[in-house]
């Protein structure tokens, strides 16, 4: 990490010139949306207004995890009658891909398109994108961008964005020796009036009693493969229909496996229909599980990622350990 998380001027100019083009702006990031990527939306939305345009944030939703319940409100669920006609722009963060931000009534190449994100699998910044794989969150960009306008960057702005960037870095956990920047820019957000003590409340607690049961039954589960390297466990229709969606807690369930001694990676397949399975992974270190989603059409960074298969459990369980046999072969 280090500079290469950091915007270049020509990341500023290109930014500037997409800005300046149209009046107003559709903003949109990936459905089931996080911290990052709804505080990334908001404050994209908000340096847009304060150079006079006018916005529209989109989510297709659903807002799953408990701690972005709150945010649902401030999203439209389609762009509607906002642009009717083609004097309107698009701003995609958070993900690079149309098909990522699910239905919100965008069609492809509807709209003049500018990506602001920090997958892996986005490829590299061109003059209508700004995409730092190396930077570990979309709101630290999005931070950037504002603080380089020069607008007041008021409390609210800031723990918004310290939500945001707090959400991708596990509450920086995953952060490293080289990552100094982060540190910095964050330090301006709590000196801007962002409560760490308040975020980390916010994203951990008020989980339903019955999330803890659901993750002790998925972590009795748990099978091991190639030699305790890969955890893998899985939640069937049926648990997901009895239990709700709202009953997971991915972050506390791979956080528990990653902690037990051997293991490099983590497969947690949910069926979310009888025919259609999500599938997350996690790892550690070298292992890089954003390849092994990238071959099911999915995408992600290369220590969390994910994808989604009209397959059973067990024949993703199959296909899934065919692939990591090559890693760990
Ligand atoms: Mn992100």
């Amino acid at each position: 990490m280090g500079d290469n998380t950091k915007l270049l001027d020509e990341d500023f100019s290109n930014f500037l010139n997409f800005a300046n083009k149209y009046e107003k702006f559709i903003i949109a990031g990936h459905k089931e949306p996080d911290g990052d990527c709804i505080t990334s939306s908001l404050v994209l939305a908000e340096l847009l207004q304060t150079m006079g345009k006018k916005t529209l944030v989109v989510s297709a939703g659903p807002f799953k995890r408990t701690e972005v319940k709150k945010y649902e409100q401030m999203f439209a669920k389609n762009i509607d009658s906002f642009a009717t006609n083609s004097k309107c722009g698009l701003f995609l963060v958070d993900c690079s891909l149309l098909g990522r931000i699910g239905e919100v009534g965008i069609s492809e190449n509807q709209f003049d398109t500018f990506i602001i994100d920090h997958h892996k699998t986005a490829g590299n910044s061109t003059q209508k994108s700004i995409i730092k794989p190396a930077a570990p969150a979309a709101a630290y960009l999005i931070q950037q961008l504002f603080e380089h306008s020069g607008a007041e960057l008021d409390k609210q702005t800031a723990n918004l964005l310290f939500f945001g960037i707090c959400t991708d870095t596990g509450f920086f956990r995953f952060l490293e020796e080289n990552d100094s920047c982060v540190f910095e820019a964050v330090a301006r957000l709590v000196s801007k009036g962002a409560s760490p003590k308040k975020t980390y409340d916010e994203m951990t607690g008020n989980k339903p009693f019955v999330s803890r049961k659901v993750l002790g039954m998925l972590l009795d589960r748990t099978e091991l493969f190639f030699n305790g390297r890969l955890a893998l466990t899985y939640e069937t229709y049926e648990e997901t229909e009895r239990f709700g969606k709202d009953s997971r807690d991915s972050d506390a369930l791979y956080q528990m496996l990653s902690s037990s001694a051997g293991v490099e990676a983590i497969v947690s397949i949910k069926q979310e229909k009888p025919e259609m399975c999500t599938v997350g992974l996690r790892s550690k270190d070298a292992v890089d599980v954003s390849s092994v989603a990238a071959k099911y059409g999915g995408g992600g960074h290369k220590n969390a990622a994910g994808f989604s298969a009209e397959t059973s459990i067990d024949a993703l369980k199959q296909d899934l350990l065919k692939e990591f046999k090559k890693i760990f072969a």
